[in-house]
């Protein structure tokens, strides 16, 4: 296998090809939230993490922000431009990170309602090419809970965005399992998106500015996803499904230490959090987790996540506009996989998991 990393400053088109190029990790955001975002940077206790993060998007002149905010709120010409140029039939749509989770309460509530109404216009205008997934208000479990079913049931829309910690507070609380419980019986797989750093872990990443999405949110959003496993929620919600991007944030390549640490730690009784499990960590990442490839165009992490998790489980995401790479496309194209593989990783695994109607 090449181990060599690819160029990602070209910009050839991608060619016609013989299935749907279907991503599933784009962000998009409503002017209004970027106003209730503005309103909140003002306030003197705002989330570092959330400041850095989106105050630097939405103030700075440098290409790339300029770049990802004209993007990030445009859900017609320029978008359906942008995919039509990369050769992506279809986008699944979430609201950009971190939503509304860092939000009062009330506001989160009424905002998530107005974006997933905001959302379900956008697919009504486009509905070949966009699809998308709920935005909930952690904050008020009851409330997400019943916009869940809204979501599924009103607009059509068969999945969920958690741009992970909730205000540092972890879904493997069970204080928030209302919203596993509405999940599962919505049939609605919960996308865990990264977030920007909780203000307890960031000062080590920040300083030395990895606390983005070069490094921290993927160990950040990881470790969510470990909390959310080792706290027994799939044992006591066996149907519930979840998605993670950027190649599973690399759990998959943790699996083996995670197995035999996890085990080792629950025979010592080290931790009184740390209680037994029905299965070991990765049969919970193979049997509930779909992980997509956002932001990892790389053949060889591919095929090692398609041989850990299976073929059924990976699926493949741009992370637009935030990794806007047209060539990235290509080289997922020239993956050295069967017709048949090549289509479930771009196209069969989202229309399953997405409930998208071919
Ligand atoms: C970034 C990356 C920002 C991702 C995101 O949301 C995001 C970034 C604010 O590069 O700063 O969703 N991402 O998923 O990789
Ligand atoms: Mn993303």
């Amino acid at each position: 296998m090449h181990m060599q990393l690819p160029d990602p400053a070209s910009t050839r088109r991608p060619a016609a090809v013989p299935y749907k190029r279907i991503a599933t990790e784009e962000a998009f955001a409503p002017p209004e939230m970027l106003d209730i975002y503005r309103r909140m940077f003002d306030a003197p206790d705002v989330d570092p993490g959330f400041k850095g993060l989106m105050g630097f998007y939405m103030s700075s002149p440098s290409d790339r922000a300029q770049h990802i905010m004209r993007c990030l709120t445009d859900l017609d010409a320029l978008r359906l431009q942008h995919m039509d140029e990369a050769g992506i039939a279809m986008q699944v749509l979430a609201l950009t990170s971190p939503g509304v989770q860092f939000m009062d309460t009330a506001t989160a509530v009424s905002f998530a309602r107005i974006a997933n109404d905001f959302l379900a216009d956008a697919i009504r205008r486009h509905p070949t090419r966009l699809a998308g997934m709920l935005a909930v208000a952690p904050q008020d479990p009851v409330a997400a809970a019943k916009e869940i079913e809204r979501g599924v049931t009103q607009l059509g829309i068969h999945s969920v965005i958690i741009n992970s910690h909730t205000q540092g507070e972890y879904l493997s609380d069970p204080k928030f399992w209302d919203i596993f419980a509405a999940a599962e019986a919505n049939d609605a797989p919960i996308y865990l998106h990264p977030n920007s750093l909780p203000a307890n872990m960031l000062q080590p990443f920040q300083e030395a500015g990895l606390d983005g999405a070069v490094y921290g949110f993927g160990v950040e959003t990881g470790l969510h996803a470990l909390r959310i496993i080792t706290a027994g929620v799939f044992d006591r919600f066996p149907k519930l499904r979840m998605v993670i991007g950027h190649m599973g944030e690399a759990l998959p390549f943790w699996a083996y230490r995670l197995d035999y640490m996890h085990r080792a730690t629950v025979k010592s009784q080290r931790y009184a959090s740390v209680k037994p499990i029905r299965m070991q960590p990765s049969d919970y990442l193979k049997q509930h987790f779909y992980v997509t490839n956002s932001g990892v165009a790389w053949e060889p992490a591919v095929k090692f996540t398609q041989d850990f998790m299976g073929m059924d489980r990976v699926l493949y995401a741009m992370d637009y506009p935030y990794q806007h790479a047209v060539d990235e496309v290509g080289m997922m194209d020239n993956m050295a996989l069967s017709a048949e593989d090549k289509k479930r990783f771009f196209q069969t695994n989202a229309e399953t998991l997405f409930k998208i109607k071919a």
